[in-house]
């Protein structure tokens, strides 16, 4: 890559949009001969942290591990996108500490709880009301909203295409793309 290496971090609850976004948003910058990555659940979930679950603790070592592997990827020269829950403000905290100032940008996928579990692709917010799944993010599992987060997508308000848009903006006003 020409570009400057940094992480994308897609953070929000299961069913916001964020492995969509991720997906879309590498495909657009593959189509303008930007190459990136994309590190969601797929590839990290069933491989690497396939001994985590969804506890606390579990979840913690999962962002940990994914924080360092970004780091690896960035030093490498790519440009990460990662898409994951992430649901303490602490761990997202510890991953920007770990890279350089210019390398981590908080990208939130902002959708209220309500619209994701209407959209229940997977059928798991119903699950875990039926206490069928524990620790569900969102139904008994806490979600911290990000403070301060370099950009954010309501993908409740505006479809994918738009939320693509508005982060190539954002990439292309900072000089990022
Ligand atoms: C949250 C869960 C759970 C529980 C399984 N809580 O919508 P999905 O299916 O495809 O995305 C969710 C994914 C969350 O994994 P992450 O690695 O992103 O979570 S974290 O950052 O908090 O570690 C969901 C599925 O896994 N899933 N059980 N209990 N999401």
């Amino acid at each position: 890559n020409k570009y400057q290496s940094y992480v994308l971090w897609f953070t929000g609850l299961s069913g916001s949009g964020k492995s969509t976004l991720a997906n879309a948003l590498a495909r657009y910058l593959y189509e303008s001969n930007i190459q990136a990555y994309v590190l969601d659940g797929d590839n990290i979930r069933h491989g690497l942290n396939k001994d985590l679950g969804f506890t606390d603790d579990d979840r913690k070592e999962n962002i940990r591990r994914i924080g360092e592997v970004s780091k690896l990827f960035v030093d490498s020269g790519q440009i990460v996108l990662t898409a994951f829950i992430s649901p303490f403000r602490e761990d997202r905290q510890q991953v920007k500490d770990i890279l350089s100032d210019n390398e981590f940008f908080e990208v939130y996928v902002k959708c209220s709880l309500d619209e994701c579990e209407v959209r229940d692709p997977k059928g798991l917010y119903k699950k875990a009301r039926n206490n069928e799944i524990k620790h569900f993010t969102g139904i008994d599992s806490p979600y911290e909203e990000p403070v301060n987060p370099a950009i954010t997508v309501d993908t409740e308000s505006q479809d994918i295409e738009a939320s693509v848009k508005q982060i190539v903006n954002f990439l292309l006003e900072k000089g990022l793309i």
